[in-house]
């Protein structure tokens, strides 16, 4: 797609699928804004592109977020896109998850889909444009086991984007949300998911690992101008895993 002239944040960018999107914004003509707790990550990746500047950004933290925000303005002059990606991905039994755990990942995910939202859309209304793309997750349809809340904030996140595109579209801005599957990431490599490649292969229509590489294209697609009658929806890439 074509991004040049426009602005774009992207939380949680330091690696995995944020850092490949960020990275293909930005090969696309975006100034980027790499949004990351690990401030050493999206600076060195700030260095590889050709208009991107990093700044460190905690989504659970609402002083964070507008900073983050006014980062973008200050460098870019507007912001037109945000990729609400930054997210915890646990691996919990359900035995194992207490009210402090709950509460971590919810902080994370869910407040920072609220916090990324509330602020960044603040800043298109400005200007009558903007683009939202929430990274969702495909558990949200297939229940996957020892996420339970993590599959709840992502299910906040689907229900959450609905809700907002509905009250944003007379201001220009579309909010949909791109819903991967398993796939090999820096976080998923050194974690018990490491073990579920092959069983989630066998349920795919297309039979091989996801790389994030895969994800991006799609969120590309709904961060365009091209995509303006797209909104309030949820598109599952995921090579075919759930199907409904
Ligand atoms: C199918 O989003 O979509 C494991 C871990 N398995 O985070 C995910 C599947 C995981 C997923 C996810």
């Amino acid at each position: 797609m074509n991004h040049q002239g426009r602005v774009a944040i992207v939380t949680g960018s330091a690696q995995g699928i944020g850092k490949s999107i960020a990275r293909k914004l930005a090969e696309e003509g975006a100034s980027v804004v790499l949004a990351d707790l690990n401030e050493a990550g999206v600076a060195e990746l700030a260095g590889t592109l050709p208009r991107a500047i990093a700044v460190r950004t905690d989504v659970s933290d609402e002083a964070s977020v507008r900073a983050m925000v006014k980062t973008a303005v200050d460098a870019y002059g507007k912001l037109d896109i945000l990729v609400n990606n930054a997210a915890i991905v646990p691996f919990t039994p359900w035995d194992e998850i207490d009210f402090t755990e709950w509460r971590r990942i919810m902080a994370v995910n869910l407040d920072g889909t609220f916090l990324t939202n509330r602020h960044a859309s603040d800043e298109m209304r400005r200007n009558g444009y903007g683009r939202i793309v929430n990274i969702c997750s495909n558990v949200v349809l297939a229940g996957t086991p020892n996420l339970a809340h993590y599959v709840a904030s992502k299910g906040g996140v689907f229900g959450f984007t609905r809700a907002l595109a509905t009250e944003l579209g007379k201001h220009g801005i579309t909010v949909n949300s791109v819903a991967p599957g398993l796939t090999e990431t820096e976080g998923t490599v050194v974690s018990p998911h490491a073990n579920a490649f092959d069983f989630v292969q066998m349920l795919q229509a297309i039979p091989r690992r996801a790389y994030a590489d895969d994800i991006a294209p799609a969120v590309s697609f709904l961060a365009s101008e091209e995509a303006g009658w797209v909104t309030g929806q949820m598109l599952v890439v995921d090579g075919g895993h759930t199907r409904s």
